[in-house]
């Protein structure tokens, strides 16, 4: 073996604008997406579902659709063991929380619009889909309960056994917890000498609309039984398989192939998985389901869903003194995978970037007869933001200041750094000051303001708004122990292992389980910079029980902060591996080999060998040294000890035609802080992607239903997801304070901009309307809402005037 004399030019890779390995086969349509698989002998399955949102099943009669063409069998819940399992409620946030079972498929109660009640097996999905229109169900109708702020009066019950709608109240209390003052003495201290805001905000439900639909194919022919199916959790799917059927973890394997997104929405051991595995099983042959898009819009997991009520306590020159925070969080019919949890964790949010000294934060959980709900793109943090920076700007036009005076009056200050929050996180390091200054002046803030002004004195029928949202999120979930303190039934951890391979070639497995996030390529970028080898050296490999065994999957923006850590500190093994052998090679003591570039060279010398070569002696094993094992191989599981704390400032202009309520985005620039970013092009389309689905929250998304629980946003024709078309073009700016918490420096961003760009956008909404007297927009701040608003505002202005 000779020495490499030269040492390639290393290219830094992290930082660098890497187009996403894993376009190429999205783009072309040479991926395999679930429902694209096809296996011998396989057979389709088709839900019949209920139409109604509370009714008993009085029975159900599937002789004509047993007999129908291409079918093999129709089953109802009668027809299932126990060995079916129950959908597993993995956050009981107290331990008095009250949680119906929850069965994949309708005993004899159904509690949605939507819920399975038979299943119908056949030779093709079109054959299935046809019987089950056969399946007849007698149902009597129970009164339903629909609207939030009724369920929580128990006056109609979405579930008559539980007694009541209520499912867990929990609190935190800063005075309780020594982390601050009592609040309700700040509010009382205010209301004598200062100034209380009181208002009520809705944060509307939200359909996480996702491109793919789910889809999953199980086959239990061979020693394993095999699932694929488009869900963001391999990893927590197979557990949960495994623990609600007795089938030993071994002998299943969940592959997640290409994903076409989640935004939160594949974060959930579904029934429809839960009854193709069940199926598999009994028939003994594959079986797929695809849902439709009507189905996936109507029994998918919702988002979102609350009434927050806000008191706000300060001095009269802007400081901020206490918050209280009363949530009603809707759970739907059922409490979902971690569902039960997500509006709990807004409660470490809502002190959002500011030093309160008081805080009190209750959430009460409440059952419907509608969809249930679960994790949406944010989970808890966009909607505390969302209620925080509203009360800001009431704090702000109360005061007639603007908007960043009572922020910065308010804000942890960059020297502050590291900060115990009143809601017990410490924020490792940020940096408000720097981001927002950037945000300002890309933005032409103060043009803007004069602009708007002019429009105002001039009495303009298009009347300019301009929205503030600062935010910062706790993200990279991890840490585990934090995490059990929570009662959440999982940890935080990730897994990742290098391969070094004999070529010199380098595979990565990593338990994170990209849906969209490209982590083919960042994390590409990471072990090359690492490891000083190629990018297009590096595979990385995921989503597959299989070859990636451990694992904790993709959500909560964890991914880069925990997987990419655990990725770095595997790479540090495989160097401190590789290192005996280089010297063995070089004929040098370990004490003087360094590593860079990767080469291992002899300090004060120029001999040195590369990394790939070294993994071949390593696979050859000819010249080892002695006790030395023949591999260079690593793995790390990481498991933080903090999360990891983004901030950004984002502002937003819009225009508001007072005639027609239409509101016309005109400007929107952000400034994220994500710490240190590896790959710069990626990290501009999450934000991208991320701020369309916020200000969609604020201008044209909602989930409605009728009275009956039917849900009237079914297809896309009334559920406004927004196109490209609806969006203008994005100013994205960067602020650099790295995370103290991975070695990398970096913080995550998959939700960063679905956090502040709503409240931003209604901040201006409002902003824009408030010489009118008006205070809130209802969410999403369509023509309609907005018209009505200004009808009534001008309304009462004219009475008043008379
Ligand atoms: N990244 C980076 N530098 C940083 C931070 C991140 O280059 N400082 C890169 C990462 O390497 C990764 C991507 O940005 O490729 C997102 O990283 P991260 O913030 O770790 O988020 P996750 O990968 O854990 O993704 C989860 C997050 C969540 S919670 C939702 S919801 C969401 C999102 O990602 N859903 C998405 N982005 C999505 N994007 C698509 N296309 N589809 C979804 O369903």
């Amino acid at each position: 073996m000779t020495a490499v004399r030269t040492p390639p030019e290393a290219t830094p890779e992290i930082g660098r604008d890497r187009r996403r390995k894993e376009d190429a086969r999205l783009i072309t349509g040479r991926t395999r997406w679930t429902d694209n698989i096809t296996l011998p002998g396989m057979l389709h399955l088709a839900m019949v579902r209920s139409p109604f949102s509370h009714a008993t099943i009085t029975g159900i009669d599937t002789e004509a659709a047993r007999e129908a063409v291409g079918v093999v069998t129709v089953i109802t819940a009668a027809d299932l063991d126990d060995s079916l399992g129950v959908c597993i409620n993995a956050w009981p946030i107290t331990p008095e929380q009250k949680a119906p079972v929850h069965t994949p498929i309708a005993g004899d109660r159904v509690s949605f619009a939507g819920e399975i009640v038979a299943v119908v097996v056949a030779r093709s999905a079109a054959e299935a889909r046809d019987a089950a229109e056969l399946v007849e169900v007698d149902y009597d109708e129970l009164p339903a309960v629909v609207d939030l702020a009724e369920a929580v009066t128990d006056s109609v019950l979405a579930h008559p056994e539980l007694g009541t709608n209520k499912s867990a109240l929990w609190a935190f209390d800063s005075a309780e917890a020594g982390t601050g003052g009592d609040v309700e003495e700040a509010i009382e201290a205010a209301r004598a000498d200062g100034i209380v805001i009181e208002r009520e905000f809705r944060q509307q439900r939200l359909i996480p609309a996702f491109m793919e639909p789910r889809s999953t194919v199980v086959d239990p022919t061979g020693e394993q039984i095999t699932m694929w199916s488009a869900t963001q959790i391999p990893h927590v799917l197979r557990f949960a398989l495994a623990a609600t059927t007795g089938v030993p973890e071994s002998k299943i394997r969940v592959i997640a192939p290409d994903v076409g997104g989640g935004f939160g929405g594949k974060l959930q051991q579904t029934p429809e998985e839960m009854l193709v595995f069940a199926l598999a099983r009994r028939l003994g042959r594959p079986v797929k389901y695809t849902e439709t898009r009507s189905e996936s819009l109507q029994a998918a997991h919702h988002g979102r869903d609350q009434i927050q009520r806000l008191t706000l306590a300060a001095t009269r020159d802007g400081r901020v003194t206490g918050l209280k925070v009363e949530l009603v969080a809707n759970l739907g019919a059922h409490v979902a995978l971690v569902g039960g949890g997500v509006p709990v964790l807004g409660a470490f949010m809502f002190n959002a970037i500011y030093k309160f000294p008081a805080y009190h934060f209750s959430c009460q959980t409440v059952f419907t007869n509608t969809a249930w709900t679960d994790a949406y793109r944010g989970a808890g943090r966009p909607e505390a933001t969302f209620g925080i920076e509203r009360m800001m700007d009431e704090l702000a036009a109360e005061l007639g200041v603007d908007p960043f005076v009572v922020r910065e009056k308010n804000w942890i200050r960059h020297e502050e750094f590291p900060f115990t929050t009143v809601s017990g996180l410490q924020y490792d390091s940020g940096n408000y000051e720097a981001a927002t200054a950037k945000a300002k002046e890309t933005f032409g803030y103060d043009a803007l303001r004069a602009e708007q002004a002019q429009r105002r004195a001039s009495g303009d029928r298009v009347q300019l708004g301009i929205g503030v949202s600062t935010f910062t999120e706790m993200c990279g979930l991890a840490p585990s122990r934090v995490l059990g303190s929570l009662d959440y039934g999982a940890g935080g951890w990730e897994h990742a292992e290098i391969r070094m391979l004999a070529t010199g070639k380098v595979e990565v497995i990593t338990g994170a389980s990209a849906h969209g996030q490209g982590h083919e390529t960042a994390f590409s970028q990471i072990v090359a910079d690492r490891l000083g080898v190629p990018f297009e050296d590096v595979e990385v490999l995921h989503g597959d029980t299989q070859i990636a065994a451990k694992g904790l999957d993709t959500y909560g923006s964890r991914s880069l902060v925990v997987g990419g850590e655990a990725l770095v500190r595997a790479t540090d093994k495989v160097i401190e591996r590789a290192t005996p052998i280089a010297a063995h090679l070089l004929e040098a003591s370990v004490d003087d080999i360094d590593f860079a570039g990767g080469r291992f060279s002899v300090r004060g010398t120029d001999q040195g060998v590369g990394i790939a070569e070294v993994a071949l002696a390593a696979f050859a094993a000819h010249h080892l040294p002695d006790g030395v094992e023949p591999s260079i191989d690593a793995e790390a599981t990481f498991d933080p000890v903090n999360f990891n704390y983004p901030h950004g400032t984002h502002l937003c202009a819009v225009e508001v035609d007072t005639e027609t309520g239409r509101v016309r985005l005109r400007y929107y620039v952000c400034c994220d802080d994500i710490g240190v970013v590896i790959n710069p092009l990626i990290v501009s389309g999450q934000v991208h992607g991320g701020l369309v689905q916020g200000i969609a929250q604020a201008l044209w998304e909602e989930a409605i239903y009728d009275d009956a629980g039917t849900l009237v946003t079914g297809s896309f024709v009334d559920y406004l997801l927004p196109t490209a078309a609806d969006t203008i073009s994005f100013g994205v700016e960067h602020t650099t304070t790295p995370a103290t918490t991975n070695s990398l420096g970096a913080k995550g961003v998959g939700e960063a901009g679905t956090i502040a760009s709503t409240p931003a956008v209604i901040n201006a909404v409002v902003d824009a309307l408030r010489p009118l007297g008006i205070r809130d927009i209802v969410m999403p701040a369509t023509p309609a809402r907005v018209w009505r608003a200004i009808q009534d505002a001008t309304g009462a202005q004219a009475g008043a005037d008379q």
